[in-house]
């Protein structure tokens, strides 16, 4: 069959009655602005934007320079498509309302622009992801307070993998399907529809250097994958980390895989490492729609009802069987068993 770009997947699920005219712009803009990143990306050491922006984050992170371009390409895309009633970011410490001077929409829009960026230096895969809910019922001028919805409300999340080619990977709860950005004509291609996760796996992928300050459920978890053959999991298991969330899902989409930032006690205060709402659960929905599963260890990740627009919480994520797992050593640890 005749390789098909994303405009044409998206006016065929609209005419199929999945999704409305203005969520498919929104796709639309989204996927323009991270070709315009992917871009500005691609230029590396020759495009000027290498390197600190001098400024921190909410989060007190550095921000790189191509967070911050990154973060206002997609704030200016989406400003004025009039699809959006408002916009949150990790590089943002409040969400925003789309100016009065534009039409407003009925979507909330949330993004990491450039996830993994202390890799963009040293020339690794980075990413952006997104999330879309629903602006609440006479809501026109959101608040932080109105993106507070639980992953299951998502209507469609996505990430942009930056990577020797750029892909994007897009679900609106109907599968999980990858585009590769054809550079030539400018155009995401379908190229997997229906991708599918492996149910089991022999990858792990995890943060080894925290291994000392994990909870004691992860330790017993982590200590039997690592035994192999000889240990309790009966196989062996291999070992990878990218250090940019979305190179590691992406990973795990394509070939399977585990991958986990569990609460440890650098981290316990905040909750976590990784970020709710425009980390885990736009992960999550892409995961489970592609076969997976995604959990904070002890509780579906779609169903954590949020409490904050920058909370973090715990993840483990990827094939279904091995988070099931991952997820029974602390229930048995929990139940003192
Ligand atoms: P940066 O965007 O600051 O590089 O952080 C990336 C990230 O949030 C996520 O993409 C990685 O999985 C994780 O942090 C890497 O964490 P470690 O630095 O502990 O390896």
């Amino acid at each position: 069959m005749k390789p098909i770009s994303l405009t044409r997947y998206l006016i065929q699920e609209q005419h199929a009655g999945r999704i409305n005219a203005d969520l498919r712009l929104l796709i639309e803009v989204v996927a323009r602005a991270c070709k315009t990143i992917s871009i500005a990306i691609g230029k590396g050491a020759l495009g000027g934007v290498l390197g600190d922006a001098g400024t921190g984050n909410i989060q007190g992170e550095a921000q790189k320079k191509l967070d911050v371009l990154s973060n206002d390409i997609l704030l200016e895309a989406n400003a004025w498509g009039g699809h959006l009633a408002g916009l949150a970011s990790e590089e943002m410490d409040h969400s925003q309302p789309i100016p009065d001077a534009f039409q407003r929409g009925n979507y909330l829009l949330l993004f990491d622009p450039l996830d993994g960026s202390s890799n963009i230096d040293v020339n690794i895969s980075v990413g952006t992801i997104f999330s879309v809910l629903r602006c609440p019922e006479g809501v026109t001028t959101p608040g932080d307070e109105h993106f507070l919805q639980p992953g299951t409300t998502q209507v469609c999340a996505g990430y942009t993998t930056y990577g020797p080619s750029t892909q994007l990977v897009l679900t609106i709860g109907h599968g999980t399907h990858v585009f590769t950005l054809d550079r030539e004509i400018g155009s995401f291609i379908l190229t997997t529809r229906d991708v599918q996760v492996p149910a089991e796996t022999k990858e792990f992928a995890v943060n080894m250097s925290n291994q000392r300050f994990w909870e004691a459920p992860m330790q017993r978890y982590v200590g039997d994958l690592l035994q192999g053959k000889e240990g309790p999991r009966g196989k062996d298991f291999n070992m990878r980390w990218v250090a940019s969330m979305v190179a590691d899902v992406h990973r795990i989409i394509t070939r399977g895989g585990i991958f986990s930032y569990p609460l440890d006690s650098k981290c316990r205060d905040k909750g976590g490492k990784l970020r709710l709402m425009y980390e885990a659960n736009p992960m999550a929905f892409i995961i489970e729609q592609a076969g997976g599963a995604a959990s904070t260890g002890r509780q579906r990740m779609l169903d954590v009802q949020p409490t904050g627009l920058h909370q973090r919480v715990p993840v483990f994520l990827g094939s279904r069987d091995e988070v099931a797992e991952a997820v029974r050593y602390h229930r048995e640890h929990d139940q003192g068993a």
